[in-house]
C-alpha cells in the first residue's frame, strides 16, 4: 500500500514538473516508461477500492410515492440564527457555495446552481431519528461519490467531514458548530447524496436549505443539514471533540447503523 501511494506522488510530482517546463503535458507524460508503469499502478489502486468498496453497498429500503409521510417533522436546528446564515437566505442562496477541500487534489466550491445542474439521483427513504420518530420523505441531490471523484481524494483520505451552518449547542469547548462525518465506504454509497430538494421541491430552511447530507443507512443525526463545506481528512481526532461529530461528541455512536 505504502508503495502505492509513493507512486501516486510520483505520478503528482512529474505532472507538476511537465507543466512547469512549458511542455505538452500528456505526450510527455505517455512515453515516460515510469509514468506509464505509475498511472497502471494508481489504476490498480482504484480498482481494489472499488473492489473492496462494492461490498458493502447494500441499498437501504427504498419506498413509493404513496408512502411518503403528509408530514415530516423537522428536528434539532430548523433556522439556523448566524448572520451568514441569514444574510445568506435573504439572497435565495444565490451567494452560497458549496466549498469541498481537505486531502483533495482539485479544491473546488460550487454554487447551487452548479450543483442543481448535475446529475442528480432521487430516493424514497425512512428517515428514523434516535429520539424514536420515523418519516418517509422523497429526497434528490448529487451522489456524493460523483463529486469526490471530480475532486479527486488524495491517497491519505479516510473520512469526509461536513460542516454545517448552525450553531445548536454551546458546550465542550464553548463551541456549537454542528458538523457530521462518514468514512469512504458510505461516502461512494449510490445513496449517499447531497441533497438540494425534498419531495420534489427546493429543501426548507427547517430540513435544511439550501444543501443537505442524505446517508441513508444511518440514523437521523448523520443527515447533516445546512452544509457550507465539506473536508476530506485522515482521521476525525483534530475536529472539535474529536469523535466526528457534534452528537459523537456528546456521547453518540460515529457508526448509527439503522
Ligand atoms: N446542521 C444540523 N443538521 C442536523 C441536525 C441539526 O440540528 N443541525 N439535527 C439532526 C437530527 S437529530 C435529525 S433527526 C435530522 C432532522 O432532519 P429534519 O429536520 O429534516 O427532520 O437532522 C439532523 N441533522
Ligand atoms: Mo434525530
Amino acid at each position: 500500500m505504502s508503495r502505492l501511494i509513493t507512486r501516486r506522488r510520483f505520478l503528482i510530482g512529474s505532472t507538476l514538473t511537465a507543466s512547469a517546463l512549458g511542455l505538452s503535458g500528456c505526450d510527455v507524460l505517455v512515453e515516460n516508461p515510469s509514468v506509464q508503469q505509475a498511472l497502471r499502478m494508481a489504476e490498480g489502486l482504484t480498482m481494489r477500492t472499488q473492489r473492496l468498496l462494492l461490498g458493502d453497498n447494500a441499498l437501504a429500503r427504498e419506498f413509493t410515492a404513496a408512502d411518503i409521510s403528509p408530514v415530516f417533522r423537522a428536528n434539532g436546528t430548523s433556522m439556523p440564527d448566524g448572520a451568514q446564515y441569514q444574510e445568506l437566505l435573504s439572497k435565495q442562496f444565490s451567494q452560497w457555495q458549496l466549498e469541498i477541500g481537505g486531502l483533495v487534489e482539485r479544491p473546488t466550491k460550487l454554487s447551487l446552481a452548479a450543483l442543481k445542474a448535475m446529475p442528480a439521483r432521487t430516493q424514497i427513504t425512512r428517515h428514523d431519528c434516535v429520539e424514536g420518530w420515523s418519516a418517509i420523505g422523497q429526497w434528490t441531490g448529487v451522489p456524493l461519490g460523483n463529486l469526490l471523484h471530480s475532486v479527486g481524494l488524495k491517497p491519505e483520505a479516510r473520512y469526509i467531514v461536513f460542516h454545517c451552518a448552525d450553531e445548536f449547542e454551546k458546550t465542550l469547548d464553548g463551541s456549537g458548530w454542528y458538523y457530521e462525518s462518514i468514512d469512504l465506504v458510505d461516502a461512494f454509497h449510490p445513496q449517499t447524496i447531497l441533497a438540494h430538494s425534498m419531495n420534489g421541491h427546493d429543501l426548507e430552511v427547517a430540513h435544511g436549505a439550501p444543501l443537505r447530507l442524505r446517508v441513508e443507512r444511518q440514523l437521523g443525526y448523520k443527515q447533516a443539514k445546512y452544509l457550507m463545506r465539506i473536508e476530506a481528512v485522515a482521521d476525525l481526532s483534530q475536529l472539535y471533540g474529536g469523535n466526528g461529530g457534534f452528537w459523537e461528541d456528546r456521547g453518540y455512536e460515529w457508526y448509527a447503523g439503522i
